[in-house]
């Protein structure tokens, strides 16, 4: 047995041990920066906080609790993580893959995460909704990955794909519930999500880079879980709240006879500030009321 296999058994003993029978969830939740509203919405609740679970690490950023809600929840029975655990936090990447086993282990068949990010695309705006088709892991393209490791093979294969991440099935049932829900169909896109180890934000030029490898969305999260997921055979929905735009130029002093004018130009027209962790969290609270009823209608539809 795998040292991972036996470290989430350990978890989900102890879970199963003081949950009701009838709290058992099959779909899993993740809950983004500012949105652990979210699991104010369930309903019958159990609650453990990670520190008292065996082998759970703890979340220590503002904003984030660090909590397991179960319970129901548009009508099924769901687990919620209020606060989730970050690389910039000094998680390694396969310890931020620990709670999404321990749900797989529980019987999640389908999880939904949410997320703050910045936003990319110059055509959408801070408070717009993107539902993530594809990622860009950053991390994972030089060699860090929440899989790296013995592969624990009760869980999944050495090398999986994930040319199917992100599902579309569970993406167009996510368009249908946003327009039950009353979600403004401009506010509602489809993008990709760039992960990138953060804490400190992009740089103007990195964000330009990245743009440049097409992300639609940048942010500190979701893609270690949505790979632990994937390779456990958990189908994934994934869902980013822009909560700023991210600038791609800046710095340059702007001398006449220099091109670096146009860019400058540029900039003040759009007038983009550098992101703070502030603004982040006003826009997730801003947003927070329409995303839960988004959510309520996708569970209804599960
Ligand atoms: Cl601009 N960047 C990153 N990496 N994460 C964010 C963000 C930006 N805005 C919200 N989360």
């Amino acid at each position: 047995m795998s040292k991972s296999f036996v470290a989430v058994s350990g978890a989900v003993e102890y879970i199963r041990a003081n949950l009701p029978e009838h709290a058992v969830p099959t779909i899993g939740i993740v809950c983004g920066s500012g949105l652990g509203g979210l699991g104010a919405r369930l309903s019958d609740t159990t609650t453990f906080d990670y520190a008292s679970i065996p082998g759970f690490a703890t979340s220590s950023v503002v904003g984030h609790a660090g909590k397991l809600v179960f319970g129901e929840y548009g009508g099924k029975r769901v687990v919620c993580m209020v606060g989730r655990l970050h690389y910039y936090e000094g998680h390694d990447l396969p310890a931020t893959a620990f709670p999404i086993r321990v749900m797989h282990q529980l019987g999640v068949k389908t999880l939904l995460l949410t997320n703050a990010a910045g936003g990319l695309n110059p055509a959408w705006n801070a408070g717009d909704l993107v539902l993530i088709y594809d990622h860009l892991s950053l991390p994972s393209m030089v060699g860090q990955s929440a899989l790296r490791g013995p592969n624990a093979d009760e869980f999944g294969p050495r090398f999986p794909a994930l040319g199917e991440a992100y599902p579309v099935e569970l993406r167009r049932l996510a368009v249908e519930a946003a327009k039950e829900a009353e979600v403004p169909s401009e506010w509602l896109h489809e993008g990709i999500y760039a992960f990138v180890g953060g804490p400190s934000y992009e740089t103007p030029a990195e964000s330009r880079a990245i743009r440049m490898l097409g992300a639609d969305a940048i942010g500190m999260s979701t893609v270690p879980e949505v790979i632990t997921a994937v390779h456990c055979g958990i189908k994934v929905l994934a869902v980013s709240l822009l909560t700023n735009r991210v600038p791609t130029e800046r710095g340059q002093l702007v001398l006449p006879q220099d091109p670096a004018q146009k860019a400058a130009d540029a900039l003040e027209a759009t007038g983009i500030d550098m992101p703070t962790h502030e603004e982040v969290l006003a826009m997730s609270a801003e947003r927070s009321a329409l995303v839960e009823q988004w959510f309520e209608v996708i569970l209804q539809k599960l």
